[in-house]
């Protein structure tokens, strides 16, 4: 899993409604519905819910310790999807505490390894890496959907077979999708055949190299939904195909938690 940086995240307030809206004209969905989507709930109910849950953001300080405004950047997240989300001035236990003794519904933790949203009501937990995963299956889905095509029986290429890859596979799988699997590392079992990527119409690429995939590896109609940070394609094919790519820090991942969570 990359560790995000600062840089990457600090736009994260105005970002997220230009994002929003990128994702609904790509989707035909807001984040809100994508994650409602992703989680099997609907997004009615989770209209209903934000009017009185309160989410809480602590930051964490344990191994490589805080990341400069990802606290925040999770909150923002949270915001634009119409909960309210306070970060905690107290980090680790003691911001557990003080967010549970304030009330909150739901409070986001994160060190090194594992992010995670927690239900102090229920016994409900939303997991960064499958959440990340069912929340891009969600978006290629839409995104087929919108060309009027099915997801079912559809041949999909998942690259990178790390924790959000694995996760993606499985979901793919249930839901009726043929799907291949590249990854560079000989021990993960799988080929890793970049020529053939162009072959494929449908990619979820969940690698942490950066910009390794060129314009020329696609094939022209091709839908990426990428959860894989940073982004594996090259900055030229990023922008050949923006109108059929997704892809984000974080916003995708965290929204679709908080759907898992409440
Ligand atoms: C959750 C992100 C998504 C991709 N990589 C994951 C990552 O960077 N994990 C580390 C998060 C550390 C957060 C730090 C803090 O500011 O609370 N402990």
């Amino acid at each position: 899993m990359t560790r995000l940086i600062t840089e990457w995240i600090l736009d994260m307030e105005e970002g997220c409604k230009r994002r929003d809206l990128e994702l609904k004209e790509k989707t035909g969905l807001s984040l809100l519905e994508l994650a409602a989507k992703a989680a099997g709930r609907s997004p009615l109910e989770l209209r209903r819910l934000s009017g009185d849950a309160l989410v809480a953001a602590v930051p964490v300080t344990a191994g490589l310790g805080v990341i400069g405004q990802f606290a925040q950047s999770v909150a923002a997240i949270v915001r634009s999807t119409g909960f309210n989300c306070i970060v905690m001035e107290k980090s680790d236990v003691n911001g557990i505490y003080e967010a549970y003794t304030t009330g909150a519904d739901l409070i986001f933790i994160a060190d090194d390894d594992r992010f995670l949203a927690m239900n102090t009501k229920a016994p409900k937990i939303g997991e960064n890496n499958l959440a990340t995963a069912a929340g891009y299956v969600a978006a290629l889905e839409a995104m087929i959907n919108k060309k009027n095509a099915d997801i079912k029986d559809a041949p999909v290429l998942v690259l990178g077979y790390g924790p959000v890859g694995r996760h993606a596979e499985e979901i793919l799988l249930a839901k009726g999708a043929r799907v291949t699997v590249f990854d560079k590392d000989p021990f993960q079992g799988k080929p890793n055949r970049p020529q053939d990527i162009i072959h494929f119409p449908y990619i979820i690429e969940a690698t942490p190299e950066s910009a390794w995939i060129h314009k020329e590896m696609l094939a022209p109609d091709a839908l990426i939904a990428a959860p894989g940070i940073p982004l594996g394609l090259d900055a030229e094919a990023a922008e050949q195909f923006k109108n059929q790519l997704v892809h984000d820090m974080l916003d995708i991942g965290t929204a679709t938690m908080l759907a898992m969570a409440l």
